[in-house]
């Protein structure tokens, strides 16, 4: 059995490049014909505004999740911060089975956390603030029931407001607080945890426990995967992937677990 697993793909109308990499991607997936299931840790989409919108190049993505699962590999998909509003109609559409923040995936002789990760990322204050509203039940009812023209511009002005208040954090303010993960993992008796999120792709050893960071599609598409013990984390540019496919990836990490 292989486990993918991605995430930060940030997917939207911007970037056809990485929708052409992400669909070819899942062409390779079905044509290995092995027991695979993938994982979508998080912010696959830029921003989701709900499972109401259509556009063509998002139709196109929604295919290739569609024919993925339909060939008999697993889809599980986890709410990132831009795209918490996907809901169960997009889930249906694709045939992903929903799976929530902090979810323990057993392995044979381990387990492993997943996570989007910006929970952890509590030095942020003023973010957390934020995510618990956006996160409240409350709140998204309210926003879904707005016309989609409205929650489009919503998305964009949030966009907006969050990059200018990027600017004038520090960086270190915008990663997870690393005590907090290793909280989680001593109450949970698990040694490792896979998150995306804060797009500073690595593996962490700390004290005894393993944390692996996605990488944001970019510049370069990421790709982790556990097959037996071992963990990899891989690479390629846009342009290289392109070409040459699975293959054309290499190799950053390597992990016993
Ligand atoms: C992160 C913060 C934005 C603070 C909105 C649908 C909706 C996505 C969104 C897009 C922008 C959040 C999700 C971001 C942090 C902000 C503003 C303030 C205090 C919609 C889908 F509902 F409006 F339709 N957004 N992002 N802020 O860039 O991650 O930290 S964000
Ligand atoms: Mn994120």
């Amino acid at each position: 059995m292989i486990r993918y697993f991605i995430s930060d793909l940030h997917l939207s109308d911007k970037r056809p490049d990485l929708i052409r990499a992400f669909v070819q991607m899942t062409e390779e997936f079905i044509q290995r014909q092995e027991e695979t299931e993938l994982y979508i840790l998080g912010d696959f989409y830029e921003a989701w505004i709900g499972d109401d919108f259509q556009a063509d190049w998002n139709t196109q993505v929604e295919n290739a999740l569609a024919t993925l699962s339909q060939s008999g590999i697993a889809l599980y998909f986890l709410h990132g911060n831009r795209d918490f509003l996907i809901g169960s109609a997009w889930l249906d559409r694709v045939g992903a089975t929903l799976i929530h923040e902090q979810t323990l995936l057993p392995l044979n002789n381990t387990s492993v956390l997943l996570t989007h990760g910006d929970e952890y990322c509590l030095e942020d204050t003023e973010y957390q603030a934020f995510r618990k509203t956006v996160r409240s039940t409350a709140w998204q009812e309210q926003i879904l029931s707005l016309p989609l023209e409205q929650r489009l511009a919503l998305a964009a002005q949030l966009r907006n407001d969050s990059k200018s208040m990027a600017a004038e954090k520090s960086i270190s303010i915008m990663d997870v607080t690393e005590s907090a993960v290793g909280d989680s993992l001593n109450l949970l008796h698990c040694k490792t945890v896979i998150h995306g999120h804060t797009h500073r792709p690595e593996v962490h050893k700390v004290h005894d426990y393993l944390r692996c960071v996605l990488g944001d599609w970019d510049e370069f598409i990421w790709l982790a995967r556990i097959e037996g013990d071992i963990y990899t984390q891989r690479k390629a540019s846009v342009t290289e992937f392109i070409q040459n496919g699975l293959n054309g990836l290499k190799e950053a990490h390597r992990e016993r677990l």
